[in-house]
């Protein structure tokens, strides 16, 4: 580690900073991008390339954001970036039908076998908010069941008990959300399969959905544990309720199509997102073609929007995973991934620091504790302080995590040797210096 990046110079997103504050509520267009749970100010970045982000000050971050999940193969892909570009070159944006959205949907459905039909949507709360939107036409029910600490986007019914940017700045309950939406979100702690059944056989006629992310990735990276999701699946069964797995940000992620394929549970409909529009604004809901025809104009559920099947989005979707489906992507980028976290747990041990991580794919997570964490309570009772300490160290190193101990860590097929190699040698002393 050189000594030129202990204490970077960032005078220039200071500024960018002031002047967004004016102009932009917190000076952020998502809560999830301030530094409130770690303190300090934002830093902005000016480009992307590989594995790295740069900012507006020219130092360089090995990133382990990466848009959130989005960015899979490394910023700027070249073959996303072309087919971006000649997309671009033939028009932005139609309003009408584009022959990409077929062959994405195509590619979507040939992955995951629960998906028949996709309807393409721009973000996760549009796939989401529209997943139980259906699930209330096909079941004429109208409750939902959701987990603490699971986030699934900003509809008005999922800010409850929500995980992600409203666990950290402590609004897990927004205000704004009328009393009689929320009491239709019916909560149960995450792995807690039991509590599920309880809530279940009390509710049961009048519950639509069981909402979930397959493996909760807004409180952490927290894997479900033996049993729960095929658990959930039989209770829904017994139920008459639907099962969605919110896979926006597991799915093309951790495996080829998703989590659903590793551990072979079949929602009835799943949320996709991030992956699959190859760093743009895509997301998406389908599932089998019996459920998907009742949306409009099949069916009498309205959902629709503007921009949704863009062809620029489409492209990059497709170029994307195109470059996933080759052979042995998803299996190095795991082991790349497990002897990331693996050396990072090590790491940690010897500052004398209790660290547990976990991961899959591309995606995994950090906890500072003695126990692996396995629901809320759990990512809750970790060490914010020590978290926000070692925050601070890796950025000063040039490592760019997410500013929140409730988020995900991600790495891409371009974070190589060097660039895991300058994480794992920055964490070294990090750990040290949080354990001071
Ligand atoms: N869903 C992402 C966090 N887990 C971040 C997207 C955002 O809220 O900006």
């Amino acid at each position: 580690m050189t000594d030129d990046r202990a204490h970077p110079n960032r005078s220039r997103s200071a500024a960018a900073f002031e002047r967004a504050k004016r102009v932009l509520v917190g000076g952020v267009d998502s809560p999830v991008r301030t530094f409130a749970a770690v303190g300090g100010e934002p830093v902005f970045i000016r480009r992307a390339e590989g594995p790295n982000v740069y900012d507006v000050d020219g130092n360089r971050y090995v990133d382990l954001i990466c848009s959130w999940g989005a960015t899979i193969l490394g910023h700027a892909h070249p073959a996303v970036v072309e087919a971006v570009r000649r997309a671009a070159a033939d028009g932005l944006s139609f309003g009408a039908c584009c022959e990409a959205e077929a062959e994405l949907a195509e590619t979507i459905v040939g992955a995951i076998p629960s998906m028949e039909q996709v309807r393409f949507v721009s973000s996760g709360t549009e796939a989401t908010m529209s997943a139980i939107r259906l699930a209330r036409a096909a079941t004429g029910r109208s409750r939902i069941i959701k987990f603490t600490g699971c986030y699934h986007g900003h509809a008005d019914c999922l800010l409850v008990a929500a995980g992600s940017g409203a666990a950290t700045l402590g609004q897990p309950n927004s205000a704004g959300v009328p009393k009689a939406y929320a009491e239709h979100t019916l909560i149960v702690p995450y792995n807690a399969l039991e509590a599920t059944e309880g809530v279940l056989l009390a509710y049961g006629n009048d519950v639509a959905a069981v909402l979930v992310e397959p493996i909760a990735g807004n409180m952490g990276f927290v894997p479900p544990v033996e049993g729960f999701l095929a658990g959930l699946r039989e209770l829904c069964d017994r139920c008459g309720a639907l099962l969605i797995f919110d896979e926006v940000m597991t799915g093309f992620r951790v495996a080829w199509g998703g989590y659903q394929n590793v551990c072979g549970v079949r929602p009835d409909i799943t949320c996709l997102g991030k992956v699959i529009g190859g760093g743009t604004p895509v997301a998406a809901y389908g599932g089998p073609r019996q459920i998907m025809r009742l949306v409009s104009p099949e069916g009498p559920m309205y959902q629709a929007g503007t921009l949704s099947g863009n062809p620029v989005a489409m492209s990059a979707g497709l170029a994307a995973l195109r470059a996933c489906r080759e052979v042995g992507f998803y299996d190095a980028l795991d082991a790349k991934c497990h002897m990331l976290t693996q050396t990072l747990v090590q790491s940690a041990a010897r500052a004398g620091i209790a660290v547990h991580a976990q991961g899959l794919g591309g995606m995994f997570g950090l906890a500072f504790s003695d126990r692996i964490p396995r629901n809320l309570d759990d990512a809750q009772a970790c060490d914010a302080k020590r978290f926000r300490a070692f925050f601070h160290a890796m950025l000063d190193r040039g490592v760019l995590l997410p500013p929140s101990p409730y988020e995900a860590m991600f790495i891409t097929a371009a974070h190589d040797d060097s660039a895991i190699g300058h994480v794992l040698a920055a964490a070294e002393e990090a750990f040290r210096s949080a354990a001071a």
